[in-house]
């Protein structure tokens, strides 16, 4: 394994309602997410995040992990309905409370937190008047964000305004199999631009409040034509455009792309200011990487989108059915950091799920073989290696995910996590590529 900086951050990730649980405590509002799942047929057998990991009560247990496992970094995100239960106005103060315990344990163990203000729990009465399909949710946003600032500013350095605005604007408002389930194709583009001002505005007011390390993280991919045809690039710069430049161009570029495939001549209810704000310095972006897209025109020139998705063909697979292509993460890197002057850049997710079998319930201290996992770290780890040597400043690498958890649509049936969950008695147990995880993060120090 190539040698990382002794400073490299090397941690786990997670999110809030896909780990936290206890919904209905402490004066938590109503999240989208929890619209989403009581609606029939929307999650995978009904599954909720009601209770999902219970870390909201096992948070000290995780932390212990986290620290044995030799982190030095977490990234969690701050559930906005928990902290602020209908979106606006005051805070609710035992909704901070949580976060501040866990900051403390963090602190303790001396494991750095990476805060996420927003990984798509949206306040269910933001959502009622419009969501991110409202320009006032990224107003709301901005307010939200100095109220966690205000509250654990002292302690937490790194801060992160959103999670995968494109998944969120994509799967939420375009495609309708996130929450808040609307399909509404390219008239989806409103919650992108308002996703990016919401950004703006809370790095604006994150800065007022003495922030100094702020982050966007985003989800993006390499894109690969299937073919040298024509009609091919056209659809796979189309596809770029929409999942890569969509939200880069204005962060670090001030500007929209081209997006005249979709027939949308301007992004539609950009006011002066808005990219001003939208393209202010940030302090690091964080990439999430699972895989590239290989992408070919589309098959009918009826077709609703100007894309097909190709698929990926002749590599592994992981249990998701996701394509594993770890050179995929130094292409994309290389790619980006020409495209734009970026700062530090995190991998702020990366990962894999297999249906990894529980432990042996006869085997006492059973761990979890998963060896497709820690070749699936293994490879990626080296492809950050090589884009380092190529010249792009990344800066840490964080697992997704920590536990097992709810992922989303799939609800509890795609595991992640380095630490086996069983979501009936909550026992974790460290899976073997958490074993060697913390081997190499020790080899690295
Ligand atoms: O579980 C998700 C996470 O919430 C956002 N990024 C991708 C992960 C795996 O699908």
């Amino acid at each position: 394994m190539p040698r990382f900086p002794a400073d490299f951050l090397w941690g786990t990730a997670t999110a809030a309602y896909q780990i936290e649980g206890a919904v209905d405590e402490d004066g938590r509002g109503r999240s989208t997410w929890d619209t989403f799942c009581a609606e029939p047929g929307r999650v995978r057998d009904g599954h909720t995040g009601a209770v999902a990991c219970d870390h909201y009560h096992r948070y000290r247990e995780d932390v212990a992990l986290m620290a044995e496992l030799g982190l030095n970094a977490y990234r969690f995100s701050v559930s906005w309905p928990r902290v602020q239960p209908g979106g606006s106005g005051g805070p609710n103060t035992k909704g901070l409370d949580f976060y501040d315990r866990l900051t403390d344990e963090l602190a303790a163990r001396g494991i750095t937190p990476f805060l996420t203000l927003h990984h798509w729990d949206l306040p269910q009465e933001l959502e009622d008047t419009g969501g991110w399909l409202a320009r006032d949710t990224a107003y709301r946003f901005a307010d939200y964000a100095e109220i966690v600032h205000t509250r654990l500013g002292d302690r937490v350095a790194h801060w992160t305004t959103l999670n995968e605005p494109f998944v969120q604007m994509a799967f939420g408002y375009a495609l309708g199999v996130h929450a808040p389930g609307k399909a509404l194709l390219m008239d989806a583009l409103p919650a992108a631009h308002h996703l990016l001002l919401g950004h703006g505005l809370g790095t604006a007011a994150l800065r007022a409040a003495g922030a100094s390390h702020i982050l966007l993280t985003n989800n993006h991919t390499p894109v690969r034509p299937a073919s040298a045809d024509p009609a091919d690039t056209a659809a796979a710069d189309a596809y770029d455009a929409l999942h890569n430049r969509l939200f880069l161009d204005p962060v670090f570029l001030g500007r929209y792309p081209d997006l005249t495939a979709y027939g949308v001549s301007e992004v539609p209810g950009v006011s002066e200011d808005d990219l001003d704000l939208i393209s202010a310095p940030l302090d690091g972006f964080g990439v999430n990487y699972y895989n590239p897209t290989r992408i070919a025109a589309p098959e009918s020139p009826d077709a609703a989108l100007p894309f097909t998705d190709a698929g990926i063909t002749g590599v592994p697979r992981t249990g998701f059915d996701w394509p594993v292509v770890p050179e995929g993460l130094t292409e994309l890197l290389i790619d980006l950091n020409a495209r734009y002057p970026l700062p530090p850049v995190y991998i702020t997710e990366n990962g894999c799920a297999y249906p990894d079998p529980a432990p042996d319930p006869d085997i006492p201290n059973a761990t979890v073989p998963d060896p497709e996992r820690i070749a699936y770290l293994d490879a990626h780890i080296r492809a950050v290696a090589s884009a380092r040597t190529a010249g792009v400043d990344v800066r840490g690498y964080l697992v997704w995910s920590l536990l097992d958890n709810f992922e989303w649509a799939e609800g509890y049936h795609q595991r992640f996590g380095l630490i086996h969950v069983d979501f009936t008695t909550q026992k974790r147990t460290p899976k073997t590529s958490a074993l060697w995880y913390q081997a190499h993060i020790a080899a690295m120090s």
